[in-house]
């Protein structure tokens, strides 16, 4: 399945940013300004076997993560702040400690989304040292990170000045449960996904192909010789820590779909949490009303 950018989001594409001096401006950037608060700035990320392709450094402030696949396997942008004093080359050296030190915070990303797929998430980071990885699996059984999808991106004090949009659906994740609503019409929403619970949740969004449901899906989970992918990854938020927020782009087409937290339950019997519930399947309708 692929993505399209959202209405209001081509807009935002085509009109962020300050026009060079001298250059008219559009009519509806202008409009913008005078009306409206500036909406999060776009910077997209392509993903490939084996890198992520973007700048090295943003703004502080709302911004929309957006993730391009430009490969043939599935790619993530998962996010980790590292607080000071440590570095990059301190994360590398505990990637694989789980759960991991408390100098790393989980704060969401862009969700898996399958090959030629497009997915945006919208975080409001504030200025540090931050890490991008995919710790998806090659036919190998190599994680993505290890052969070169993780690198280090800056957050600059300087501020954007941008505000977080006005989210129409709410995702709420806790010990080990969604709360979020069963039916969604079909088009764009803005989702805001908070983490009220005591360990890191992700929501995974994920559509059903015809005949799989919630249930069939756990099955093919936890059954690694079972090869038929059920479902067609649309993004959605990699792992928050508890208290942390982000707000999910979503151009939804008539379907049926999940909402799935991968993280192993590390406080008490590394279970997967979607094994303890968090799993949760939502219908989108159509909005035409008769
Ligand atoms: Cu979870």
């Amino acid at each position: 399945m692929r993505l399209e950018v959202p209405l209001m989001l081509a807009v935002l594409v085509g009109g962020a940013g300050p026009a060079p001096p001298g250059t008219a401006v559009p009519p509806y950037q202008a409009e913008q300004r005078t009306h409206l608060p500036p909406l999060p700035p776009v910077v997209t990320f392509t993903a490939r076997e084996y890198a992520f392709v973007g700048p090295d450094s943003i703004e502080s402030g709302p911004t929309t993560f957006r993730l391009v696949s430009a490969g043939h396997e599935q790619h993530f942008l998962g996010l980790v702040r590292i607080l000071s004093p440590h570095t990059f080359d301190d994360y590398r050296r505990i990637l694989t400690l789980n759960p991991p030190p408390p100098w790393v915070i989980a704060v969401g990303g862009v969700g898996t989304i399958s090959p030629g797929g497009i997915a945006m998430t919208t975080l409001d980071l504030e200025p540090g040292l931050y890490v991008m990885l995919c710790d998806m699996q090659d036919a190998r059984g190599t994680f993505h990170m290890m052969e070169g999808m993780l690198r280090p991106l800056t957050v600059l004090p300087r501020r954007n000045g941008a505000v977080m949009p006005t989210p129409d659906v709410e995702f709420v994740l806790t010990e080990f449960a969604f709360s979020a609503p069963a039916k969604l019409h079909a088009g764009p929403h803005i989702v805001r996904v908070r983490n009220v619970g005591a360990q890191p949740h992700m929501a995974l969004v994920w559509r059903l192909l015809p005949g799989a449901s919630a249930a069939s899906v756990v099955h093919w989970m936890n059954t690694p010789s079972d090869l038929s992918q059920p479902v067609a990854l649309v993004g959605g938020v990699p792992p928050l820590a508890p208290g942390r927020e982000a707000q999910l782009l979503l151009h939804l087409e008539v379907g049926h779909y999940l909402l799935i937290c991968l993280v192993d339950d590390d406080a008490h019997d590394h279970k997967a949490h979607y094994d303890k519930g968090m799993v949760s399947e939502f219908t989108v309708e159509s909005p035409v009303r008769r």
